[in-house]
């Protein structure tokens, strides 16, 4: 209930003129269609802690409309502290210090986080955006591992405290993946030569130091 009133706090009661706030959202809103533009208002702004916010005149359908929107999951703000920052629903940190994927995996745990997940696609589309933008010509290491050389084009998996959950998709590059077993190629990554397509690469070889992400 709380982010629930925090959200409706944030979009009628901003105390940041700066901002231009809409004051409504169509009917049909929900979190899938409206959660980035919610997100970007409470990224923009301190969340209010109470209902003290609340015009008394609101009118009772109005507030119901608005009560229907959640919060987005989000880390609480201190715990996605610098170097680390939020990129849609997650807290990243884009390090251009260069590593193996190997090398990176540790890195990461090391900053008490993991080599970055995108389950979901629109997680990748957001990060491969950012990487675009910052315009760094490194490649970045992320978080999927190929389990078996055996099958044609690998089992690629996300690792996260010791599961291995199966890609329901994936971005590979024209030609890619291109491992076997007698080139294993177990590990991936933004390739910035094609715009931040996947490649696999191999996971500890020198020539394939980059830049990784890692995620928490
Ligand atoms: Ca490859």
């Amino acid at each position: 209930m709380r982010d629930r009133i925090a959200i409706v706090n944030l979009m009628l009661y901003s105390r940041a003129p700066h901002v231009t706030f809409p004051m409504s959202f169509p009917p049909q809103c929900n979190i899938n269609a409206c959660g980035i533009l919610l997100h970007k208002l409470m990224m923009l702004l301190p969340v209010p802690t109470t209902s003290s916010h609340f015009i008394p005149d609101l009118p009772a359908h109005r507030k119901k409309q608005l009560l229907f929107f959640k919060r987005p999951k989000l880390l609480p703000e201190d715990e996605c502290r610098y170097p680390f920052r939020t990129i849609g629903d997650s807290c990243y940190f884009i390090s251009k210090e260069k590593a193996t994927p190997d090398q990176a995996f540790a890195l990461c745990v090391r900053h008490g986080a993991y080599l970055a997940n995108f389950e979901t696609l629109e997680e990748a589309m957001l990060m491969k955006y950012e990487l675009q933008q910052m315009k760094t010509g490194l490649h970045f290491h992320f978080g999927g591992r190929n389990i078996n050389r055996y099958i044609p084009r690998g089992d690629w998996r996300w690792i996260q405290n010791g599961k291995l959950i199966k890609m329901k998709y994936k971005a590979f590059g024209n030609g890619q993946p291109d491992g076997s077993n007698a080139g294993p190629q177990d590990c991936i990554m933004f390739y910035a030569g094609e715009r931040y397509i996947w490649h696999d690469i191999y996971c500890d070889h020198p020539s394939w130091s980059s830049g990784y992400i890692c995620e928490k």
